[in-house]
């Protein structure tokens, strides 16, 4: 704790490592890492509309989807981040197609996957975007990692979590041992410990979900849609409608008010939009230790075997009940038909 009473970030993190005898210090220089490449990335949001950053880089990712000026921006900021780290071997990135080799893997353990500016369609209209990030320890011991080492199931990450650039910037993660959120404090620029163990509600009142596509959602999906909105004072219905198409500003509200984000499968898109390694599996986790709970309609996110850098999975994430609810509903009609 600093003179004022606040606890910085990294000083919440060496603390935290101290409890454990073992801990060599790798992740706090991930973490640092992490939150030095969230400070700029940060900077360069908050004066975005007054350089040349806003709009298209003229290319596409390997999904087909525009990459914006600052999609692009962010991306090299974290790889270069993690790459004086000197923890990390590998980055697998929702803007890389393929792994992106860090120059030195002889001793470096790590792995990470990221999606370095989630919502970035929100980019240009300033609305809160963010980027989201999972740590792995790779599977063999040295050289160049693998496909192998890079493609774990969630339940194997050492660590994930969130930086929002909202109306305040954010940085929420978990080591698995609760979910913890820090506010940068513009004056000092410092992550400053403002939400300690973050517990979600187990019930809620908003539902997530982009009900544009609702023709092309399973019969389950349609109906609790409805039941979301109908009314019943019992059960606090109905629920509020809150969609931006940001999954990190959607699941933060839902994470700390209570509520359910969904992203579907869709006639058109069978396993949903979301990518898992960089988007579903971080949140997952996030949420799941935050007494929440995430599903993909077959098992939980976590537990999904993983088998390309850029898989899609439904999903259905947020407060336990909610989640429990909406996957009742979906399941009865799949036994109908
Ligand atoms: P992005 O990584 O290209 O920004 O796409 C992911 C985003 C999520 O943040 C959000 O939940 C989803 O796409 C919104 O998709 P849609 O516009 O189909 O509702
Ligand atoms: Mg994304």
């Amino acid at each position: 704790m600093n003179n004022n009473g606040l606890i910085t970030l990294e000083q919440f993190i060496v603390d935290q490592e101290s409890q454990y005898p073992d801990a060599k210090g790798a992740l706090s220089k991930i973490f640092r890492a992490i939150e030095l490449a969230s400070k700029i990335v940060n900077r360069d949001v908050r004066k975005a509309g007054l350089v040349d950053i806003l709009g298209s880089q003229g290319e596409t990712n390997i999904q087909g989807e525009e990459q914006k000026k600052l999609d692009v921006i962010a991306n090299n900021i974290f790889i270069s981040a993690f790459s004086r780290s000197g923890e990390v071997c590998a980055v697998i990135s929702e803007e890389e197609d393929e792994i992106h080799h860090l120059p030195k893997t002889e001793n470096e353990k790590y792995i990470i996957a990221m999606d370095p500016l989630d919502g970035s369609s929100n980019i240009d209209v300033n609305a809160s975007i963010g980027t989201i990030f999972s740590v792995y320890k790779r599977k063999s011991k040295s050289g160049t990692p693998t496909l192998d080492d890079c493609l774990q199931a969630g339940n194997q990450q050492v660590a994930a979590g969130y930086v929002i650039y909202g109306s305040s910037t954010m940085l929420i993660y978990t080591t698995g041992n609760g979910v913890n959120g820090f506010t940068l404090d513009d004056g000092i620029q410092e992550f400053c410990l403002s939400h300690r163990n973050i517990k979600t509600p187990e019930d809620g009142n908003f539902f997530s979900v982009n009900e544009g596509n609702l023709s092309d959602f399973p019969e389950g999906i349609v109906d609790y849609i409805s039941y979301c909105k109908e009314k019943d004072k019992a059960t606090n219905r109905p629920y509020s409608a809150r969609y931006i198409g940001s999954m990190i500003a959607d699941l933060h509200r839902n994470i700390l008010k209570g509520g359910i984000f969904i992203y579907p499968p869709t006639t058109k898109a069978p396993n949903g939009k979301l990518r898992l390694m960089y988007e579903c599996n971080p949140m997952s986790f996030v949420v799941e230790q935050a007494g929440g709970k995430a599903h993909t309609g077959e098992c939980p996110v976590m537990d999904v075997e993983t088998t390309a850098l850029h898989q899609r999975v439904p999903v259905f994430v947020g407060s336990k009940n909610m989640v429990d609810k909406a996957l009742a509903m979906h399941h009865a009609t799949d036994k109908k038909s």
